[in-house]
């Protein structure tokens, strides 16, 4: 049994490598099999509770996220409306569309202590404690995206629920902190609308996040209908006007 359960884990590790190395050779120009050393790097040996977010400091000097001003859009509990969106047109991107964040995106993953090997079953959850090896990750990555961010960014917001603005969320916590009015000069939220919206863009959040925002970064907020946004942003569209 225990053979087996080895063969099971390096093939786990194996497949998890695979990802890692061909997604990254989606992208042209980086040394993806430096870059796998260098995101080890941050989590293998380590108990999977004690990675903090600077261990992801070398992976991100490798490959940093490069500004794409007036097309960086963000998003917050709508992960698969805004990336239905944003795979449809060339007129904005997000985190997930970065080299990092494409390349992690959906995974996850950790070590141990006093162990080579990469783990890709039992890692500690999201909510189990702090600092572990993905969501170390990830507010890592979020806040490089944020200072990386320039011209009119967007943020795609869920109006069917309430606050569509969470203090909690990494949208909240890690990005709106990190626009810098020297680099952002606006930011329009996209409130996302169904037939069983609770929010509009009167909600109560939105002054939060106007008090959030860093001063000199003009707001607005524009909500949009769900069976709207799914005709619209569609290629070819040449001059990238948005939607709403
Ligand atoms: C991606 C993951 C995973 O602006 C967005 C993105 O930049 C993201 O990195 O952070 C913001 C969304 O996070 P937020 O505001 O907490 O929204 P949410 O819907 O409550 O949480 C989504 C999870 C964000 C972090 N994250 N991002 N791809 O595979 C992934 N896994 C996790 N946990």
């Amino acid at each position: 049994i225990v053979v087996v359960l080895m063969v099971v884990l390096i093939n786990q590790q194996n497949d998890f490598r695979h990802t890692f190395i061909s997604r990254c050779e989606g992208f042209e120009g980086y040394d993806c099999k430096k870059l796998w050393k260098v995101f080890q790097q941050a989590y293998v040996g380590k108990s999977a509770c004690k990675v903090p977010v600077e261990a992801y400091d070398p992976l991100l000097a490798e490959a940093p996220i490069q500004p794409a001003c007036n097309r960086m859009m963000f998003w917050s509990r709508s992960k698969q409306v805004v990336h239905d969106f944003t795979e449809k047109t060339d007129c904005f991107i997000t985190l997930e569309d970065t080299l990092l964040g494409s390349v992690l995106d959906g995974l996850s993953w950790c070590g141990k202590e006093n162990s080579k090997e990469t783990f890709t079953n039992n890692c500690p959850g999201w909510d189990e404690c702090e600092n572990n090896p993905v969501r170390s990750f990830w507010k890592k990555a979020s806040a490089e995206y944020a200072h990386a961010a320039c011209g009119g960014v967007t943020a795609m917001l869920n109006g069917s629920i309430s606050p569509p603005y969470n203090s909690s969320s990494i949208f909240a916590s890690v990005e709106v902190p990190r626009l810098n009015s020297t680099r952002v000069n606006s930011l329009t939220v996209v409130l996302v609308t169904q037939e069983n919206s609770v929010s509009n863009c009167t909600n109560g959040s939105f002054e939060v996040l106007q008090k959030d925002l860093d001063e000199g970064i003009k707001y607005k907020c524009k909500e949009v209908a769900l069976s709207w946004l799914q005709k619209c942003g569609s290629k070819p569209n040449p001059t990238c006007g948005p939607c709403w």
